[in-house]
C-alpha cells in the first residue's frame, strides 16, 4: 500500500539535550511540501559534525534528528519536483545547489546561498519541520535529518545517483570522502609529480590522501599524533609519515629539510589553530598552496603574519571540497563504480541503526575511522 501523502510514523534517533544519549523513537514524518522530497533511508555515516551538535560546539535548535552523510531511495515527491521520482537512490546533500543564486552561478564557487550551515534555523526552507513526536517539533539538522528511517529534504538538496550503487557505501560520498578528496583534487588542484602534507589522517584527512594520490602526486606525507593511522594512510596512498612528538624541532623544519624547503601542497585536517599555521609553513614560501579543511571550534583566530604570504603562499579552504553538490556527486558515484577509488578503507565498523550510541562511542575513543549505521 502506498505511503504517498500519508504521515508516516517511523524510528528516529532524537537528540533532546547536549552531551546526552540520542533516544530511538518513534515520530511522525509528514509527506513532502512542494518542491520537497520524502526519502526512505538506508545507510548513514556518523560524521565528526555531528558528535559537535551534541557537545555542543555546534549549536542548533533542540531536540533535533541529526546526521548529514547517507543515501535512501525517494519514498514520495512533493509538488514541482522533477529530478527525482520515487525509487530514485539518492545522496542527501548538506550544501544544497540551487542553481539560481550567485554562487551557483559562478563557476567555482559551491557554497550555495541556500545552505543550513550559516543559519542554523533547524527547519526546511520554508521555516517549518516535517517532524514530530507525541505532537511536537522536532528540528531538522543541516536540511538532511538522516538517523531517521524517513526523512524530507528539498529536491536541491539531493542527488540522483547510479541505480546500481551500493549506498551503504557510497554514503560516504555524502560528507567526509567528498569533503577530503575534493579538497585535494578540486580545491588546492593537486599536480603529478607534485609533493603534499596532510595534517590528520582520520576519515577525511584520509581522503586527502587519496585525492592526492589519484592527481598523481609523487610524495604524499601524512602528519598524525596517533601512530595507529600510519598503516592505513599508508594503505591509501601515503608515502611516508610523521609524528609531530618525534622530533624537537617544528614539523615545517623537518617537511622543509625533508622537500627542498617546502611542499607544493598542504592541508590541515583536524581543525586545530596550531596545526593551520604548522601546515601553512609546510608549503613553499614561494609557491606552496595550504587548503583548511577543519574547522575550529568557535572564535579563534590564526595568528598570521602577512609576511608569510607575501613570497607567495596561498591559503585558501573550502566546504564539502569545493565541489558544487548536485553535479558532482553523481560523477562521484560513477567514478567509485568505476574503481577509481575505494571507501571500504574508510569503514571499519557497520552497526544497525539502533545502535547509533555505540557509534559515537567508538568515534568519541577514536577507535573508528566511519561506522556506518544500516537501516
Ligand atoms: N597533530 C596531529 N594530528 C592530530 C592532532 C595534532 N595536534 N590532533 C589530532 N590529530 C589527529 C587525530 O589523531 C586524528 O587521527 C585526526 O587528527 C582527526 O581525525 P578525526 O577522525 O577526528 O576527524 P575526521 O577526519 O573525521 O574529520 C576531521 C575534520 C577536521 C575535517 C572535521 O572534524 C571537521 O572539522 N569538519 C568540518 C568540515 C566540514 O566541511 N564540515 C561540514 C560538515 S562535516
Ligand atoms: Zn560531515
Amino acid at each position: 500500500m502506498s505511503t504517498a501523502g500519508k504521515v508516516i510514523k517511523c524510528k528516529a534517533a532524537v537528540l533532546r539535550e547536549l552531551n546526552k544519549p540520542f533516544s530511538i523513537e518513534e515520530v511522525e514524518v509528514a509527506p513532502p511540501r512542494a518542491n520537497e522530497v520524502r526519502v526512505k533511508m538506508v545507510a548513514a555515516g556518523i560524521c565528526r559534525s555531528d558528535d559537535h551538535v551534541v557537545n555542543g560546539s555546534l549549536p542548533t535548535p533542540l531536540p533535533v534528528i541529526l546526521g548529514h552523510e547517507a543515501a535512501g531511495v525517494v519514498e514520495s515527491v512533493g509538488a514541482g519536483v522533477t529530478t527525482v521520482k520515487p525509487g530514485d537512490k539518492v545522496i542527501p546533500l548538506f550544501v544544497p545547489q540551487c542553481r539560481q543564486c550567485t554562487v551557483c552561478k559562478h563557476p567555482e564557487g559551491n557554497f550555495c546561498l541556500k545552505n543550513h550551515l550559516k543559519t542554523q534555523r533547524g527547519t526546511l526552507e520554508d521555516g517549518t519541520s516535517r517532524f514530530t513526536c507525541r505532537g511536537k517539533t522536532i528540528h531538522h539538522f543541516l536540511g538532511t535529518s538522516t538517523f531517521s528511517q524517513y526523512t524530507v529534504l528539498e529536491e536541491m538538496a539531493l542527488a540522483r545517483v547510479d541505480p546500481a550503487a551500493p549506498l551503504d557505501k557510497v554514503c560516504l560520498i555524502g560528507c567526509g570522502f567528498s569533503t577530503g578528496y575534493g579538497s585535494a583534487v578540486k580545491v588546492a588542484k593537486v599536480t603529478p609529480g607534485s609533493t603534499c602534507v596532510v595534517f590528520g589522517l582520520g576519515g577525511v584527512g584520509l581522503s586527502v590522501v587519496m585525492g592526492c594520490k589519484a592527481a598523481g602526486a609523487a610524495r604524499i606525507i601524512g602528519v598524525d599524533i596517533n601512530k595507529d593511522k600510519f598503516a592505513k594512510a599508508r594503505e591509501v596512498g601515503a608515502t611516508e609519515c610523521l609524528s609531530p612528538q618525534d622530533s624537537a624541532r617544528p614539523v615545517h623544519e623537518v617537511v622543509a629539510e625533508m622537500c627542498d624547503g617546502g611542499v607544493d601542497f598542504s592541508f590541515e585536517v583536524i581543525g586545530r589553530m596550531d596545526t593551520m599555521m604548522s601546515a601553512l609553513m609546510c608549503c613553499h614560501e614561494a609557491f606552496g598552496v595550504s587548503v583548511i579543511v577543519g574547522v575550529a571550534p568557535g572564535s579563534q583566530s590564526l595568528p598570521l603574519h602577512p609576511g608569510l604570504l607575501l613570497g607567495g603562499r596561498t591559503l585558501k579552504g573550502a566546504i564539502f571540497g569545493g565541489f558544487k553538490s548536485r553535479d558532482s556527486v553523481p560523477r562521484l558515484v560513477a567514478e567509485f563504480m568505476a574503481k577509481k577509488y575505494a571507501l571500504d578503507p574508510l569503514i571499519t565498523h557497520v552497526l544497525p541503526f539502533e545502535k547509533i550510541n555505540e557509534g559515537f562511542d567508538l568515534l568519541r575513543e577514536g577507535k573508528s575511522i566511519r561506522t556506518v549505521l544500516t537501516f
